[in-house]
């Protein structure tokens, strides 16, 4: 059958399973990535495993979100981040040299390799045709080791792009078009891939930024093929040989399509609180703006930059307007500056930022009260700028430097004759900040400052528990509802009893409180719970606080495989209409749930405050159920390497070695996690609905 470049790609990395939609497959990861605030939970689970090195192809670690040094926290961790990264074979990318995602599309993705990366815009590498997927922190730490990132087989979405984009319009208008067609929900389970004739009129950076917002989808990743603009910007990046030209077959069978005619388009923005909430440009134009904001890893690369430096050439960002820019790496930053570009910048009234996450994850640059910040980011979720009543809309940084100028929304059709940027042909290389693993690890010390706690791990499961319904929430809550970022709250993520107080403060500030009174809790949700991130401590900081279910009318892909490695129960409700049947404050009796995932069957959930009895199902494999019984993954890899994994129906634990290994303390890389579990299709679990 004619393939798609999704399904060769994975083929080509399978180790587990048949690529049909809805199977647990397992494949081999080539390249992992880490950013500093998933990071140092990944490191601490990678040094937990007992390995001398990483087993990859290439590992990075990535210094970009906890920037500011307010206390020792930051610091602490970037250094035990780099010292980490030295010992065990990593490259570390310091603090400054730019955002995980553009540096390493600059300087490492390459096309056909899988990359696994703990942070979910991992798939901006899909710009150059690298499969890269977004993940929390222990998968990434397993496939440091060298095991499978083992995952449901996802169906591929190919979306047709045909004609050229008109002058102002943008590839983030394009992924803002496929937003408002499919939703934050459309990608769950599917991988977007792009085709046609409009794609060769794309530069690599240009379908970056279109892969990038894939997350926003909820997609498992976004893929363009490889092709003469891959080669042409790997040439000028100086890694012609990291190219290969790859594609879909011209036939292939993608299982659902649609098309965008790049003609057709025009400026697009997403409004307040999400991504998907669409409008054009032309309908909320004329809105006073307080603020613009241009960076994040979906603009702020040179091609995005060099635009904005050119409109505002000899001009002047508009009183009322604050504006910041943000270079998404050195190599941006430093080409701008040499190019008397910055300067054009400077003289306009920008504010220039480090190179670095900054505003898009509410590291300062908070909107003033109720203010309007348009932003070339990829999120605006409710709070998430740090000004809970503002309202963030996410442009084009074209739509952004023309309400810049104007001090209002405005279309960038109206700011003058289109620029051309110029492709650069060659890119200013300086690796200077990246810095190569120790030659001799053993004289390494990996240094810990005193914010980083050990990993709290979960207990196996009980059969019978009683909970509390702690918080009932409605649809398309996202990790930042569940585990806020900012300023405050990010220098905690080492540090888990800590963090845990902050625990769906944004909608509930008693939750934390509560939940440590209750002991036991539940919390119930609506569609999409756990859309965005992939911070593990989304699901680490509730299992801290004792919250053992959620139940939910459906689950963001990262976020439930996120809930399963902490060991806490995703449910789905049998009949959606329980949700209504449910309220805060209910008392309830979760029973036989080890005998239940033991067989595969349903979990009666008994309501001893209105004595009634729902029926909780799940999408889960064998080997999640195992995962699930065994109280985390970690528990769960522990216990497979002793042999003595949960019994679970569909589940084939492999086989204990048969003789001790010569040197048994460092186990190899492949035992750790099993390359020969059940590969039970879902669609045969009993649960399915
Ligand atoms: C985000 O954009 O929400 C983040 C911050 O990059 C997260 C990772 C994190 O929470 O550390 C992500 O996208 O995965
Ligand atoms: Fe950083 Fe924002 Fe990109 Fe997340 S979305 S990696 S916070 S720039």
């Amino acid at each position: 059958m004619a393939d798609s470049l999704a399904y060769k790609i994975l083929r080509d990395h399978l180790v587990e399973g048949t690529l049909s939609p809805g199977e647990e497959i397992g494949i081999r990861i080539d390249q992992t990535l880490t950013q500093d605030a998933t990071g140092t939970m990944a490191y601490l689970q990678f040094e937990a495993l007992g390995l001398d090195k990483v087993q990859t192809e290439l590992s990075l670690s990535y210094v970009d979100h906890n920037m500011l040094q307010t206390g020792f926290e930051n610091a602490d961790d970037h250094r035990y981040l780099q010292t980490v990264a030295s010992k065990y074979g990593i490259f570390y990318s310091k603090p400054g040299n730019g955002i995980c995602h553009q540096v390493h599309l600059e300087r490492f993705a390459r096309p056909g390799a899988t990359l696994l990366g703990s942070d979910s815009h991992t798939p901006t590498a899909g710009g150059m045709g690298s499969l890269a997927i977004g993940a929390g922190g222990l998968d990434v730490a397993v496939a440091m080791g060298g095991g499978a990132f083992v995952f449901s087989c996802p169906e591929v979405v190919g979306v047709e792009l045909k004609g050229r984009l008109q002058p102002w319009v943008t590839a983030k208008d394009i992924i803002l078009e496929v937003l408002r067609r499919l939703t934050v929900k459309g990608g769950v389970g599917r991988i977007i891939e792009y085709y046609g004739s409009g794609v060769k009129t794309l530069t690599v950076p240009e379908r970056a930024t279109i892969t990038n917002m894939g997350a926003e989808l909820g997609a498992t990743t976004s893929l363009f093929p490889s092709d003469d603009r891959t080669r042409t910007y790997l040439t000028a990046q100086g890694r012609s040989k990291a190219f290969t030209a790859m594609a879909g077959d011209d036939n292939a069978v993608y299982h659902h399509q649609l098309t965008i005619n790049l003609d057709e388009l025009e400026p697009l923005l997403a409004a307040p609180h999400s991504p998907d909430n669409i409008v054009k440009v032309s309908d909320v134009a004329g809105t006073p703006v307080d603020q613009v904001c241009v960076g994040s890893c979906t603009n702020s690369s040179f091609h995005d930059l060099n635009i904005v430096a050119t409109a505002l050439k000899g001009k002047r960002v508009h009183p009322r307007v604050s504006m910041t820019v943000t270079p998404g790496s050195m190599q941006v930053f430093e080409m701008i500056a040499q190019q008397g570009k910055l300067a054009d910048l400077i003289a306009a009234g920008c504010r220039i930022l480090e190179s670095a996450c900054g505003p898009c994850i509410g590291m300062g640059q908070a909107p003033p009260s109720g203010g309007v910040s348009i932003r070339s980011f990829n999120r605006n979720f409710y709070g998430r700028s740090g000004t809970r009543d503002a309202k963030v809309y996410l442009a084009s940084p074209e739509t952004c430097v023309a309400s810049a100028l104007l001090g209002k929304i405005a279309d960038p059709r109206r700011i003058g004759p289109y620029i051309k940027p110029e492709v650069p042909r060659k890119f200013l290389i300086n690796d200077r900040h990246i810095l190569a693993p120790a030659k001799d690890p053993s004289e390494v010390e990996v240094l810990r400052g005193p914010n980083i706690k050990p990993l709290p791990m979960n207990d196996s499961i009980a059969n019978n528990f009683k909970v509390e319904l702690l918080l009932k929430v409605g649809d398309n809550i996202t990790t930042d509802h569940i585990m806020p970022a900012g300023a405050k709250v990010l220098p905690l993520r080492s540090n888990i009893p800590a963090i845990s107080e902050y625990v769906f403060s944004v909608v509930d500030d008693t939750f934390a409180t509560r939940a440590k009174e209750a002991k036991k809790s539940i919390v119930i949700g609506g569609e999409n719970y756990g859309q965005g991130s992939s911070r593990e401590h989304a699901a680490l900081a509730p299992m801290f606080l004792g919250v053992k279910a959620v139940i939910v009318k459906g689950f963001a892909r990262i976020h439930k495989a996120n809930l399963i490695n902490f060991g806490i129960l995703p449910l789905t409700f049998q009949n959606p209409k329980d949700y209504d049947a449910l309220e805060q404050g209910d008392k309830l009796e979760l029973k036989e749930v080890r005998t239940s995932l033991e067989q595969g069957t349903p979990i009666r959930v008994r309501n001893l405050t209105r004595r009634t009895t729902i029926v909780a199902e799940y999408d889960l494999t064998p080997r999640e159920r195992a995962i699930l019984i065994a109280g985390g993954k970690l528990n769960f890899v522990r216990l497979e390497r002793e042999g003595t994994a949960p019994a679970v129906e569909g589940y084939a634990p492999p086989k204990p070695p048969t003789e001790p290994k010569k040197a048994p303390a460092k186990p190899a890389a492949q035992k750790l996690v099993s390359t020969k579990h059940a590969t039970t299709p879902r669609k045969a679990a009993a649960t399915r609905k």
